[in-house]
């Protein structure tokens, strides 16, 4: 093996200011957590590290939305969020919060170090103010049009349409979050970050230095931003959530979110290093680690450009080697989003589909917006499931478990003699780890996914064109052979769907019993990998995948539309207000409460629905449009308003004496005017 390389890998650190979803999952904390389990199984040192992020104008934005104070949010959001993390496998080995004691004192002293060395520019400029809720706009809190591609809902400091980063007051026609004012100009001093001054360093440390192992979307925009000239930014805010800006005159001000959460980073290897007993600064400060930044597309300026100037300035740390920036994922066809919650929820999925949690890692990885955006749709997931994961992977472990089960009790056989075929298919699956390896040693996890999906294809193709099943009639002794090369590849299987699959190859494990000290490299170095005469699991054994059938992606589907039509109805504009009419023709509408005692649908119509209405006066019939929010059992006994002198007209054949008065409900349905307390059928409205 080669020898053992020290690595602190890092995941963006979520806002908590709500759950996360797929499109998280995809982008940062899979890869990340594929990348940090495969390093540990080649046996090199690794600090896979994370957090809450709890700071910024995020926080107190959410906070006012629900109505209760920015703790109460962070609190909330990070169980939820570290929940999450911990239900699909994501394997940090420290997931912290910037909250805690640990990262003010951390990012405080960065801050005054940095202070003392005079890295920052410190000056009096107008900044954007809202008058009526006295303070300063920043960030979040400021909404305008983008100075560089007219998106008109551009936050403060980042674009999130162009991922532009910028200044409040670069923005055209700024607008407060907070009240809807347009703010004025007013004169407060913060320290700035020269980035600037940075600009060669910038330059050839990366455009340089790693024009050849950064990936092009990354470059890319890292070569718009140098080019476009890089300015002077702000990193404190006046602003009452966030870290105390530590110098003396700051009274009020906090750092930048953004100054502070990557140093979240450095808290969080700090804390996981006091408990494991390990010193934090090799992972920080150590010219041999590896330091790797796996974030989202929208993260790039701050990984590429501002944290590492913070860190070229503060002097004592080393600089990220790479920065493997992922893509977006769309959900069928639209943009992932919290405010619309379209988004698939993992707390949610888990609830849906309990204990298929590999099924959502493979998908994502498979389909990981990797070089572009991507699509996920729940077709391809049950695809993936259903003919990948099923058909072959799962199909393969379950053939050879049973027969060997059937034919040996479950004791590995002595193989008699290796074919060609046999040779052959053992080089091949020797291979596989250098294969899979260098996809993954080159952030190419799609791919990696794939070539370990191989790994199950060989295995299942060997056995359906061996077919043991058959032979054993006729030539027991071959079979032996072939179930012997197989339970092989089973083994190699559960070593290396570990990064990708860990709660299949750990169940994989189980089936096989195979020993635990396997490492990644066991699979091309070791002759054997499961020895003659060892024992699998008695019985019948544990599917390691179930098929998903087309009515619970049809559920999935179905929520989404109910998604989409209750986010329609929501936008939809409230109607102007009618002509004025007299209090007579008011007076002219006889409108009373009612029962519906019968309904039923009326054939050959989707909207229509029979009803018999007990008005007080009669009980007559009146046919109605609400068949498509409602089944006529669930209407019968319920109360009506009903317009009783409208002139009766024949609808289908159906003479309708009355109307029902309806309005929409916030869903998209329809729902019913019903009195606040029931009364008596024929009680005027008035
Ligand atoms: N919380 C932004 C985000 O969730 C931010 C990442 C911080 S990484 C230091 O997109
Ligand atoms: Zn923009």
């Amino acid at each position: 093996m080669s020898s053992s390389k020290r690595y602190t890998i890092t995941a963006a650190l979520p806002y908590t200011n709500g759950p996360i979803h797929i499109g998280h999952l995809a982008g940062v904390y899979v890869p990340a957590d594929i990348y940090a389990r495969f390093l540990r199984l080649k046996g090199n040192d690794v600090a896979y590290i994370c957090g809450s992020d709890e700071h910024g104008v995020a926080i107190p934005m959410r906070a006012k939305k629900e109505g209760v104070s920015p703790q109460e949010i962070i609190d909330k959001y990070h169980t939820i969020i570290k929940t999450s993390f911990e239900d699909f496998g994501i394997s940090f080995d420290n997931y912290s919060r910037t909250s805690n004691t640990i990262h003010h004192e951390t990012a405080s002293e960065f801050f005054k170090k940095m202070y003392a060395d005079g890295e920052f520019i410190e000056e009096v400029s107008e900044q954007l103010y809202d008058t009526e809720a006295d303070q300063f706009l920043a960030d979040r809190f400021v909404i305008g049009t983008c100075p560089k591609c007219g998106f008109e809902e551009s936050y403060g400091d980042q674009c999130e349409n162009c991922g532009t980063s910028h200044n409040a007051t670069d923005l055209i026609n700024p607008k407060s979050a907070i009240t809807g004012n347009v703010p004025v100009l007013k004169q407060t001093k913060h320290w700035f970050l020269p980035l600037d001054k940075h600009e060669t360093f910038l330059r050839e440390w990366i455009l340089e230095g790693h024009k050849n192992d950064w990936k092009a979307n990354v470059l890319g925009q890292v070569k718009s931003w140098i080019d476009d000239g890089l300015r002077p930014r702000a990193v404190t805010r006046d602003l009452d959530w966030g870290i105390p800006v530590p110098v003396e005159g700051a009274d009020g001000k906090v750092l930048y979110v953004w100054f502070d959460a990557p140093i979240g980073y450095i808290s969080s290897t700090k804390e996981w290093a006091a408990r494991e007993g390990k010193n934090w600064e090799d992972y920080w400060k150590k010219e041999d680690t590896k330091l790797v930044h796996f974030i989202g597309k929208d993260n790039i300026v701050f990984h590429c450009i501002i944290f590492p100037s913070m860190l070229k300035a503060h002097g004592d740390y080393i600089l990220p080697e790479n920065v493997p920036a992922n893509e977006f994922l769309n959900l069928e066809g639209n943009k992932l989003s919290t405010s619309k919650n379209w988004a698939v929820w993992l707390h949610e999925y888990l609830e849906e589909f309990p204990g298929q949690q590999d099924v959502l890692r493979y998908t994502l990885t498979a389909n990981a917006p990797e070089n572009k955006d991507n699509d996920f749709t729940w077709k391809d997931f049950q695809a993936k499931n259903n003919n990948e994961l099923v058909a072959i992977f799962g199909n393969f472990i379950n053939r050879v478990a049973v027969l060997t089960n059937k034919y040996y009790d479950g004791v590995v056989p002595t193989p008699v003699e290796f074919t060609e075929l046999d040779e052959d298919i053992l080089e091949q699956l020797r291979q596989f780890p250098d294969i899979i390896e260098k996809s993954i040693q080159r952030y190419r996890f799609r791919e990696a996914s794939q070539e370990f999906m191989n790994v199950a294809r060989l295995g299942n193709k060997y056995l359906a064109d061996e077919e043991p099943w058959k032979l054993i009639k006729t030539d027991e002794e071959r079979v032996k052979t072939i179930m012997y090369v197989a339970l092989q590849i089973s083994s190699a299987l559960a070593i290396l769907a570990e990064p990708f699959l860990p709660f299949t190859s750990n169940k994989l494990k189980g089936i096989l019993k195979t020993d635990e000290n396997l490492g990644w490299n066991d699979v091309a170095e070791k002759e054997v990998l499961l020895a003659e005469g060892h024992k699998i699991q008695e019985g019948k054994p544990e599917l390691l995948f179930t098929k998903v059938e087309d009515k619970t992606i049809e559920a999935q589907i179905q929520k989404l539309e109910d998604t989409k039509k209750a986010n329609e109805a929501a936008n939809k504009e409230v109607e102007p207000q009618k002509d004025t009419i007299e209090f007579d023709d008011f007076t002219k509408m006889d409108i009373r409460i009612g029962t519906i005692l019968e309904a039923e649908k009326v054939a050959k119509t989707k909207k229509l629905l029979k009803l018999k209405v007990d008005v007080g006066i009669d009980v007559r019939t009146i046919v109605s449009g609400i068949a498509k929010s409602f089944s006529p059992e669930d209407v019968i006994g319920q109360q009506v308003t009903v317009l009783c002198n409208l002139a009766p007209r024949k609808i289908r054949g159906i003479e309708s004496q009355g109307m029902i008065l309806m309005t929409d409900a916030t869903d998209g349905s329809l729902a019913f005017v019903e009195p606040q307390q029931k009364v008596q059928n024929g009680g005027q409205v008035c």
